[in-house]
């Protein structure tokens, strides 16, 4: 397959796009990444290929737009069935959850909002901790010995939250609490189709602290007018 058949408009942060982009790795797929710079504006082809949502990642597959992070893992797991499969029967959908709450700690600018915040998030963890007994048995992955559907979703978010913990110094994720759960990160974290496009969690602190600052500023704005 030629590389410009597939392209991913997406930006090295998104945890959204680092979901399309797992999935093509698993796939062992070529493609494109092209880098959008939602702070400078939106490019044409963004705007043309989702027009209603105009958000990354779009998957762009020879001249068919597809939108929506777990609808693009889908298809990418259907179209390209040959290699490994990445959906189970029935995929579960924890891993939204826990990528809102870390937003919401960012957005908060009160102690008390705060603290509430990473209260929502520890609980997200602890439910995750238990979903992950009952999903991988005994196994490194939600899906078993390798990554699947519920790995994506929710290992997408592992680098905004170590960036959260670090950025408020908190620990949600720690030894004691959610053994299993550290223990998967790092395998997730460590995959072949996973350690190229997790951010670097340094980075992505320094990036939050220059981001968050502004949309908060935004948001308060956009309730003023
Ligand atoms: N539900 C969407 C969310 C995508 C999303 O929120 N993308 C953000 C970047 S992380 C975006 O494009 N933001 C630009 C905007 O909202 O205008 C998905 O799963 O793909």
């Amino acid at each position: 397959m030629a590389t410009s058949e597939v392209k991913v408009l997406g930006s090295w942060s998104s945890p959204y796009v680092i979901r399309t982009r797992i999935a093509l790795h698993i796939k062992s797929l070529n493609y494109e990444f092209i880098e959008e710079k939602l702070s400078e504006g939106k490019s044409q082809l963004l705007l043309k290929s989702n027009p209603v949502y105009k958000k990354i990642p779009v998957l762009i597959h020879g001249d068919k737009p597809v939108n929506e992070s777990l609808i693009i893992v889908q298809y990418i797991d259907e179209t390209w069935p040959s290699g490994p499969s990445i959906l189970p029967p029935d995929p579960p959908s924890l891993g939204f959850g826990l990528h809102i709450s870390t937003k919401s700690i960012g957005m908060t600018d009160g102690e008390e909002a705060k603290k509430a915040a990473i209260g929502q998030l520890e609980e997200g963890v602890a439910l995750m901790e238990e979903a992950f007994g009952k999903c991988s048995r005994g196994k490194a992955f939600f899906g078993g010995d390798e990554i699947g559907f519920l790995d994506i979703a929710f290992g997408s978010c592992l680098g905004w939250l170590r960036a959260t913990e670090k950025m408020n110094g908190i620990k949600v994720m720690d030894e004691g609490k959610s053994p299993a759960l550290v223990n998967w990160a790092e395998c997730f974290c460590c995959h072949a189709a996973v350690k190229d496009v997790m951010p670097d969690t340094d980075k992505l602190t320094e990036f939050g602290k220059m981001l968050f600052p502004k949309l908060r500023a935004a948001a308060a704005a956009a309730k003023t007018r």
